[in-house]
């Protein structure tokens, strides 16, 4: 019998991603859109599968909404994605991230529990739990110490997890996934805000690309990766919590660097803190700024994951390397300005 899914965030990078892998594997893939002005599918037809999901609306935040939902549509897996996913904004809007992120999956947790206890469920945990990093490289037994409202609020989603697992013995898991990008990531994430704008500037653009803290440490791997893990997680007879990860952490500094070079620029960094620069040393154009406006009331330093659990048990493995990373998505932004 096909297998059916329901992907919250069916719209967003992973969304995307996973709704691909999981049609690619003959699933019926039924995804939850969010009622907004416009509706936001770009990504879906950019992977050409707009036509092959089936979309319903679907808010997190209301319950009556979720609760129907998931009573009339049961399914073998459902994974939520859905978030207020930019760590910037959780400051703006703490509430809403506390919300979404927390309640809205004890939310689905509790309607699934209600009407279909045997669908298996996952949870699009970060690392951004790890926050001031307790452990070097981080891995699932690691002491969260979140610096965000985002971070704070996934733990939540995290921990309720676990405890719908543990309390009523669903099969509820919930991926700790490092970043994780690619050509479909959001152009307010710093490595698509890099590439974006590198590649404009290699067609001509004299508007410099400012950023905040290039000091900050990422392990960054690519989404299509990180979608198989999510599947394999509930291919597994018993629910856990796994780490996915490259084991690679890289300075914002270098992504830029790497980007760049891909784009033929070679970049020289210049000065300190917001006083840092970056000139093209072939035309001597100003590339890189840095502003205090993109800088986080807390930051998080360092990631670097530990993968290993995920490897033995799931045989997952990151297969794209930061520098082929940069170069796949520098390249598909320079070709779409074309
Ligand atoms: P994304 O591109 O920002 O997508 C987020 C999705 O959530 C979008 O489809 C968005 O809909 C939807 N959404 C937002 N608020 C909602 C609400 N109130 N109700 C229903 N849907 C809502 O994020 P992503 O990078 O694909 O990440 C997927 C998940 O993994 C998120 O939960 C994120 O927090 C988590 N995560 C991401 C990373 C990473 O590096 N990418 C790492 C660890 C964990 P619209 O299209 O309407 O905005
Ligand atoms: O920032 C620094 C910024 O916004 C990365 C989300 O998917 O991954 C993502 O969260 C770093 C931070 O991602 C700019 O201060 C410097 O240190 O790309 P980001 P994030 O905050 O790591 C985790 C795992 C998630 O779960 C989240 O959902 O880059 N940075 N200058 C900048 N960041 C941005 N956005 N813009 C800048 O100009």
């Amino acid at each position: 019998m096909t297998s059916k899914a329901f992907i919250t965030g069916i719209t967003g990078q992973d969304g995307a991603y996973l709704a691909k892998l999981l049609l690619e594997k003959g699933y019926h893939v039924h995804g939850g859109v969010r009622r907004i002005s416009h509706q936001e599918t770009l990504r879906l037809e950019k992977l050409g599968i707009l036509q092959d999901v089936r979309l319903s609306e679907f808010d997190l935040s209301e319950m009556n909404n979720i609760t129907r939902l998931i009573r009339d549509n049961p399914v073998d897996e459902f994974y939520n994605l859905a978030a207020q996913s930019f760590v910037g904004s959780s400051w703006d809007q703490p509430i809403y991230a506390g919300d979404v992120n927390g309640l809205g999956v004890v939310r689905i947790l509790d309607s699934l529990r209600t009407y279909h206890p045997e669908t298996r469920f996952y949870q699009a945990s970060t690392s951004e739990m790890f926050g001031l990093v307790q452990e070097v490289p981080q891995r699932e037994t690691t002491r969260f110490y979140p610096r965000s409202p985002y971070g704070v609020s996934k733990v939540y989603g995290h921990y309720i997890t676990t405890n719908y697992r543990e309390s009523f013995g669903m099969h509820a898991s919930s991926g700790i996934l490092f970043n994780h990008e690619s050509p479909l990531r959001g152009q307010e994430f710093v490595t698509r805000k890099i590439t974006m704008a590198l590649a404009k500037i290699a067609r001509g653009s004299a508007q410099p690309l400012i950023l905040g803290n290039l000091e900050a440490q990422r392990d960054w791997g690519f989404a299509g990766d990180y979608v198989e893990g999510m599947w394999r997680m509930l291919q597994q007879e018993e629910a856990n919590n796994y780490v996915l990860a490259t084991g690679v952490t890289t300075p914002i500094r270098d992504f830029v660097r790497f980007a760049a070079e891909c784009l033929g620029m070679e970049l020289e960094f210049d000065g300190e803190g917001v006083n840092e620069i970056a000139i093209n040393k072939k035309t001597g154009q100003k590339v890189v700024e840095v502003s205090e406006q993109f800088f986080r009331p807390a930051e998080v330093d360092l990631l670097i994951g530990d993968a290993s659990k995920a490897q033995a048990e799931l045989g997952w493995k990151a297969t794209v390397e930061i520098r082929e990373l940069a170069e796949m998505m520098a390249k598909s932004d320079y070709d779409d300005l074309r």
